[in-house]
């Protein structure tokens, strides 16, 4: 029998039966850790008579922290208010995920507490970050419309919603789906502890598929995932198709001759304040340094 883990960690888990819809505990099997290291949320299991998991499928991706496999997409949560928009946070949780080869929806919250110009001024970034080619969505817990998009987006989809704590996370699931707090609460009390403690990701089936909540994070480090500066010289959120253009194959968009992020930076089609965020992060990976 093949199982989705859709909650639990170490020993115990919840598994949602791919053939039946079934939900039931299993314990993976000793050697299988062993031989394997630790299973993730999101991994598709084998399971046997004793519901003890025996195999994990091939994983299509995994993010380390938190730790979940098999994402459709990962939503990135930014908060416009309290606390306030950082592109710098959004841009790192970019590479974060493209890193991982994640595709990435984004949604700004909370606008509607945002006056005018704040909110035109946050239509540019969601403008911008569309035109390099992630789905990006304004919203407001307050109104549906603006969370049907995401809807859409999402159905049938396995994903989860990441971003700082309090960017409006669980609100913005909420209302998606205003049972999720239950299904939380019936999840944690199955495994036996209270939500608040729950560091892991939880999936819940809507809509044919799965939504996790995230623990909510206020840094990402690089350090932790191995990213190196070349690394980010390519996956940098919308620098791939220059660099693979750039004169030299290693160029690092500096100051190195026909470098074509550079050109598009001068042409405006990539954000300077982006540009300035890629230098920032540059120096963090040098100085190896914790947390940004
Ligand atoms: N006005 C307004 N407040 C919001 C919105 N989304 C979240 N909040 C508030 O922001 C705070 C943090 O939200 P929460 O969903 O707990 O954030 P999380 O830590 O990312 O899960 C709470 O006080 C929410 O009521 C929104 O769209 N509009
Ligand atoms: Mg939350
Ligand atoms: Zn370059």
């Amino acid at each position: 029998m093949l199982y989705r883990l859709i909650a639990g960690n170490k020993r115990c888990f919840k598994g949602l039966s791919i053939e039946d819809g079934k939900i039931v505990s299993l314990v993976p099997r000793k050697t299988l850790i062993y031989a394997f290291g630790p299973l993730f949320i999101g991994d598709i299991v084998k399971v046997d008579q004793e519901n003890t998991i025996v195999e994990v499928q091939e994983r299509q991706n995994i993010l380390i922290r938190p730790r979940v496999a098999n994402l459709d997409y990962a939503i990135v949560v930014a908060s416009t208010c309290e606390p306030d928009f950082s592109s710098y946070l959004l841009d790192k949780f970019l590479c974060y995920l493209n890193f991982c080869h994640i595709p990435v929806i984004i949604a700004f919250t909370k606008i509607d507490r945002l006056n005018h110009s704040k909110r035109e001024e946050i239509k540019k970034y969601q403008e911008y970050y569309e035109s390099l080619g992630f789905p990006s969505f304004v919203t407001s817990k307050f109104d549906t419309r603006t969370i049907e998009p995401i809807i859409d987006r999402i159905q049938g989809k396995t994903v989860a919603f990441m971003g700082q704590t309090g960017a409006g996370k669980s609100s913005l699931i909420n209302a998606i789906d205003k049972d999720f707090n239950r299904r939380i609460g019936e999840y944690s009390k199955a495994l036996g502890r209270g939500k608040h403690q729950t560091k892991e990701v939880i999936f819940f089936q809507y809509l044919g598929g799965l939504i996790g909540d995230t623990p909510g994070f206020s840094s990402l480090d690089f350090s932790l995932l191995k990213i190196t500066s070349r690394d980010l010289s390519r996956i940098y959120p919308g620098y791939e198709k220059y660099a693979l253009k750039c004169y030299y194959n290693d160029c690092m968009h500096l100051s190195e001759k026909e470098c074509k992020v550079k050109e598009a930076l001068e042409e405006g089609r990539l954000s300077k304040e982006s540009y300035d965020n890629y230098l920032k992060m540059l120096k963090e990976i040098k100085e190896g340094k914790r947390n940004g």
